[in-house]
């Protein structure tokens, strides 16, 4: 067994091996990003057959001074710019020149990582603040005090990973984190051809493969499991009823896994999946655009408007407090 990284707590090694436990074995996410899992995700966004990106990329660009305007309609200037997941802080580029914020937050689990992105942006936009803070987005957010309008960015359907209700909530945040005067800039990916959605999650280089089975080895080294990589097979597929991808990690024969436990001082304990049986490592739900209208007034903006592409493939919505 791998020994266990020292990265984690206590609370947070007891809720992802309850998780492992539970009838339905289940990880968060978040888990997917350690260093190969975070390059693994850029090279997704690389692939022909997941459209999200670039098809966000083309939306911000050809309609920055569009979102910008609304923005001056909405709220006037804009006191404080933050990105959420900010990562390589590509996308926000888009927003910079229209929005001229004061200051840019770059909020992301890992702030070394967005330190380097915000070295170039700040040569390019030597008249904004800019700063990158680690912070968890399901945690507390430390955002400085500022006067004026607070715009959230929070593109790449990100929120398409939590299940409604918690996106719901998540929305209600941004909202009152607005305090009066601001909004939400946010992009969502839109149900569609199943056969298209299918493709995104299974392209044919096997990368999403890698980043989902990339999770075991990172599992590894947090709770010094043993799982081995080559006794699973990734499996995604579409499910209609509940308009969300699921990915899963599905045992290819029999097997036991194994991890310490500080429920019992370190001593192993561990589990046996069947062959066939899975490991659910994430949903990706999908909303048609009045569905996400519709959630974002429920969590209290005032006002939604929204851009498309040509194929209705996705959307940014610009959210606002007035
Ligand atoms: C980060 N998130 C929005 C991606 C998605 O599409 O749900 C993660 C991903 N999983 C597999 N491919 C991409």
């Amino acid at each position: 067994m791998t020994q266990p990284h020292d990265g984690i707590d206590d609370r947070e090694r007891g809720r992802l091996i309850a998780g492992l436990l539970a009838p339905q074995a289940q990880v968060a996410p978040r888990y997917f990003y350690d260093l190969a899992g975070a390059r693994l995700f850029e090279v997704i966004t690389l692939l022909d057959e997941y459209y999200p990106t670039v098809t966000e990329h083309r939306l911000l660009s050809r309609h920055a001074p569009e979102i910008g305007a609304a923005c001056a309609d909405a709220f006037g200037a804009c006191a404080l710019l933050v990105e959420p997941g900010a990562g390589s802080c590509e996308k926000v580029r888009h927003l910079l020149p229209v929005l001229q914020p004061a200051q840019y937050l770059a909020l992301d689990i890992s702030a070394e990582f967005v330190e380097l992105a915000l070295q170039s942006l700040r040569r390019d936009h030597p008249g904004i603040v800019m700063a990158a803070i680690a912070a968890d987005l399901t945690q507390h957010w430390p955002l400085p005090a500022a006067d004026g309008a607070r715009l959230f960015f929070y593109p790449g359907s990100s929120i398409g990973n939590f299940t409604p209700d918690e996106a719901r909530a998540l929305l209600a945040r941004f909202h009152a984190a607005c305090r009066g005067e601001g909004g939400l800039l946010i992009g969502v990916d839109l149900i569609k051809d199943s056969a298209v959605l299918h493709a995104a999650y299974n392209d044919a280089l096997g990368v999403t493969a890698a980043f989902n089975l990339n999770l075991l080895r990172h599992l590894n080294r947090l709770i010094g499991s043993d799982f081995r990589p080559q006794q699973w097979e990734h499996h995604a597929f579409y499910d209609a009823r509940e308009s969300r991808i699921e990915m899963h990690l599905r045992a290819r024969a029999p097997l036991a896994v194994r991890w310490q436990s500080p429920a019992t001082s370190g001593l192993a304990e561990g589990r046996e999946f069947a062959a066939g049986q899975t490991l659910h490592t994430e949903n990706s739900y999908k909303y048609t655009a009045d569905a996400f209208s519709a959630l974002l007034k429920d969590a209290g903006f005032a006002r939604v408007r929204r851009w498309t592409d040509a194929r209705d493939y996705f959307a940014v919505f610009l959210a606002t407090t007035c």
